[in-house]
């Protein structure tokens, strides 16, 4: 029998089924970077529902699995060498299950340089404006009259959209075959819908990339990870 009970976290969120991957997350683009992956590769895993409320990712049962508290983040009981792994960071999630399963990473070294310079891209580049530009244009920042961080962000957003249509001209997936980087990518296009900003960053225009996200929205393994964990 698995004993997870060294993870703190755990007390919080109890694991029904210690023997399987435990997946701390909330159904944003980042979280469902991870329950995606995990859908598609095919591990069978636990979902715990961890809110972006203080009470959740600032709790120090949360915070004993990722210090710098924010979801998604694992614990795998069957972990390199047998032993337990507590891995947070989506990206370095999407690279670890990548790894374990053979899945998703391409097969020779150079399908996974590629699968990780397009990985790495979103994780640097397009997750973060895209998320920045939402702040500035929905949330709390969109309050503020100075329209500079707005502009930044609408303008390097657009920019990082024409990338990614261009490596999408007569390409299905990002790094050719289907793999992580899409996983990573494709729920940040997503989001723009969230945010309210398909139309300031002219997301229509942006052909290959509007057909991209519908095709990857279309994959049953991708329907599940988007409503995981499920909301109360
Ligand atoms: N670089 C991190 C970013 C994760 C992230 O920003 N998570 C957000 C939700 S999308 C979060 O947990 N926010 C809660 C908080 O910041 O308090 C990753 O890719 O895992």
């Amino acid at each position: 029998m698995t004993d997870l009970s060294q993870f703190h976290v755990t007390r919080r969120w109890p694991a029904q089924e210690p023997s399987i991957l435990q997946l701390y997350s909330f159904p944003t683009p980042n979280g469902v970077k991870a329950s995606i992956a995990l859908e598609e590769m095919g591990i069978p895993y636990e979902p715990h529902l961890v809110t972006l409320s203080d009470t959740d990712v600032k709790s120090p049962e949360f915070l004993s699995l990722n210090p710098n508290n924010k979801i998604p983040a694992i614990i795998d009981p069957d972990g390199p060498d047998g032993a337990p792994l507590a891995l947070f960071e989506s990206g370095a999630i999407l690279l670890y299950l990548a790894e374990k399963t053979g899945k998703l990473i391409g097969a020779t070294a150079v399908d996974k340089a590629r699968v990780t310079q397009w990985l790495m891209f979103q994780m640097g580049g397009l997750g973060p404006m895209l998320g920045q530009l939402g702040f500035f244009y929905k949330f709390a920042g969109a309050e503020i009259e100075d329209p500079r961080p707005r502009e930044r962000y609408i303008n390097e957003s657009k920019r990082l959209l024409a990338v990614v249509d261009k490596q999408l001209e007569g390409q299905d997936w990002i790094a050719g075959e289907y793999s992580i980087a899409d996983i990573a990518i494709a729920p940040w296009l997503r989001a723009l819908d969230f945010y309210g900003t398909r139309e300031i960053t002219g997301w229509a225009d942006h052909k290959n990339a509007v057909a991209y996200l519908e095709r990857f929205l279309e994959r049953p393994a991708v329907q599940k990870g988007l409503v995981t964990p499920a909301r109360d």
